[in-house]
């Protein structure tokens, strides 16, 4: 089988281009390189890279018949959406729109969408389950939302089957630190490698659903080659039920790290953050056959292991 993955440069995108590639798959990476690179991606005889941005992909540039596409490329940053928000709308979801173009000219059958746990906004009913009202609290959240829409949409009439996975907390390896809107562990990582204190924003008591990367990898495989009713649309959370503070994140960190003495700040709480996070994962159980494999500190040695 022969599988697109867009963003398949990127921090996600380039693990589960890994997986498909290691399961004896063929993949075709569309990625414009904006936020991935090229050093995440494998040199395998199975592997073709199309440097474009989808936006602006064409039927021809695909020479093969395609038994799937998994969309990864967008902006994935919720404070990116807010200042620049028609750049963000065109990458996630004009971007989208796309797919679906493609999926129509190139008559793929199955698309499965990254899709965020941005679209439940401030939840206070935990675990979060799929019938829950969404309500996105940033432009972001609602451009995954749209885009799972459009495709619901479109699904039936094309005869394609969608799957759209909201993502939680997803960490390891390849995630950039560099930007003060990173991921809590790919800062905290960096800084404890390198010496330097960490920033608590609020009391650390705040919750989350943290994914380990390779897991993520999986519950897409599964999507791309689940048997599915041409035409169907099902939406799942993707995260591993589980949840873990900040508190006792740095604490499962200073054991990878037992070098590191440096301070632990704590400063206000950032504008705009929930206070807790836990997916319910029954639905991507029971449909795709999907249980997470990393406990929070095996992710973590796994990520300190590839640095
Ligand atoms: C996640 C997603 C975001 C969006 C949002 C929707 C990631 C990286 N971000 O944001 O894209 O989907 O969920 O709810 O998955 N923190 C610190 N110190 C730091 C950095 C962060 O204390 O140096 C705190 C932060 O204030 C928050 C927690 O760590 O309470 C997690 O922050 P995050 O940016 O990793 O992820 P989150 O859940 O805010």
């Amino acid at each position: 089988m022969h599988f697109v993955v867009t963003g398949g440069a990127g921090f996600i995108g380039s693990h589960l281009t890994e997986k498909l590639l290691s399961e004896g798959y063929r993949v075709t990476v569309v990625d414009n390189l904006s936020t991935g690179c090229l050093s995440n991606l494998p040199n395998h005889p199975q592997l073709k890279l199309l440097q474009k941005d989808i936006l602006t992909c064409q039927p021809d540039d695909f020479s093969e018949p395609i038994d799937g596409i998994a969309h990864l490329a967008a902006t994935p940053s919720v404070t990116a959406s807010w200042l620049e928000p028609l750049a963000a709308h065109d990458n996630n979801l004009s971007a989208t729109v796309r797919v679906i173009e493609l999926c129509q000219m190139l008559k793929i059958p199955k698309l499965v969408f990254a899709s965020s746990a941005a679209v439940y906004g401030n939840q206070t009913q935990l675990p979060i389950v799929e019938s829950l009202p969404t309500h996105p609290i940033s432009p972001y959240g609602l451009q995954k939302l749209v885009s799972e829409e459009y495709a619901s949409l479109f699904c039936q009439k094309l005869g394609l089957s969608f799957i759209g996975l909201r993502f939680f907390n997803v960490y390891g390896p390849r995630q950039m630190p560099d930007s003060p809107y990173s991921g809590v562990i790919s800062i905290f990582v960096k800084a404890m490698k390198e010496g330097f204190p960490i920033t608590i924003y609020g009391n650390g008591a705040q919750t989350r659903d943290f994914i380990y990367v390779k897991d993520v990898a999986m519950a897409l495989t599964k999507a791309l080659i689940a048997p599915r009713e041409p035409g169907s649309s099902l939406i799942c959370n993707l995260g591993t039920g589980k949840t873990t503070s900040l508190l006792q994140l740095v604490d499962i960190l200073k054991t990878c790290f037992p070098e590191w003495k440096s301070d632990i700040n704590f400063a206000a709480e950032r504008i705009g953050d929930i206070r807790d996070s836990q997916a319910d994962i029954s639905k991507v159980s029971s449909i795709l056959g999907f249980a997470p494999q990393s406990s929070i500190a095996a992710g973590m040695a796994g990520l300190v292991e590839s640095l």
